[in-house]
């Protein structure tokens, strides 16, 4: 009985999500960037149906990591349907809009890398806590460079460090002696992540890089690229987790 009470309630609110998109300017049948943002936006819907129904049957000890997978794609999805309005209405999307999307969702990506080594092995709290400030650093400096508060390079070189700490604890600091420890199916969940964190996530210093500090990009571009990212980062980086939780045999 509770279970589909949460199930009603569940679909109650991911029908509601589509709705913040019915704000006001259609999108133009030939503007691809426009389209990309509306394909991204509606498939961060469906991955927070998928997330958050696949928690209700996992083992429990999983259950907590796919909702923080669902809550991320529910926060990038509002944020997807916020930014496609802006696109249709004026042209052009200020990379700044992501940062409020970003401040909230990587961190959560994090604790993502806390919470399945958590599921299955011992864990310190320092692990949490280090790649959660790492993220932060990473992009706070990188929001204050692009807009503007401190100077463009500070902000990319600070962000780069943030960057490089969590690249650090994952590859041989704490986090990766943990995982060595743990179940074959998180160790390869962990494996995937690693790897999206590192080449993945590549793609927005570089986005930095061409548009502050080598001269500008194309803002269309530049915003395909970005949606194609967050896709697999988001998406993909959720679904290895959900990967380790359904596959994983033990009790
Ligand atoms: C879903 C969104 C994700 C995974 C966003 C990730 C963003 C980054 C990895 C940004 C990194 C940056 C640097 C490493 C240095 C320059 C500033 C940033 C913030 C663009």
């Amino acid at each position: 009985m509770s279970k589909y009470v949460n199930y009603l309630l569940l679909s109650a609110i991911i029908a509601c999500m589509p709705l913040v998109s019915f704000a006001g300017t259609n999108l133009a049948p030939d503007d691809p960037v426009g389209i990309s943002f509306w394909i991204i936006s509606v498939a961060m819907v469906a991955a927070t149906a998928f997330f958050f129904l696949e928690s209700l049957r996992v083992q429990g000890k999983f259950r907590t990591s796919l909702v923080v997978g669902g809550l991320i794609c529910l926060v990038a999805g509002v944020h997807y349907f916020y930014m496609r309005e802006v696109w249709a209405a004026t042209g052009s999307s200020p990379t700044v809009f992501r940062y409020v999307d970003w401040i909230v969702t990587v961190p959560m990506q994090m604790i993502e890398f806390y919470l399945i080594l958590a599921a299955v092995t011992a864990v310190s709290l320092g692990v949490f806590w280090r790649l959660l400030i790492g993220t932060v650093v990473m992009v706070v400096a990188g929001y204050l460079g692009e807009a503007g508060f401190i100077d463009t390079t500070i902000g990319f070189v600070v962000g780069m460090a943030g960057w490089a700490y969590i690249l650090y604890e994952i590859f041989s600091g704490e986090a990766s002696a943990s995982a060595s420890k743990a179940a074959p199916a998180v160790q390869s969940a962990f494996n995937t992540m690693k790897w999206i964190v590192t080449i993945g996530w590549a793609i927005y210093p570089l986005g930095y890089f061409l548009g502050y500090l080598a001269g500008g990009t194309d803002d269309a571009t530049l915003n395909i690229v970005y949606n194609v990212a967050d896709f697999i980062n988001k998406i993909g980086f959720c679904l290895a987790i959900w990967a380790a939780a359904t596959t994983q045999a033990d009790a």
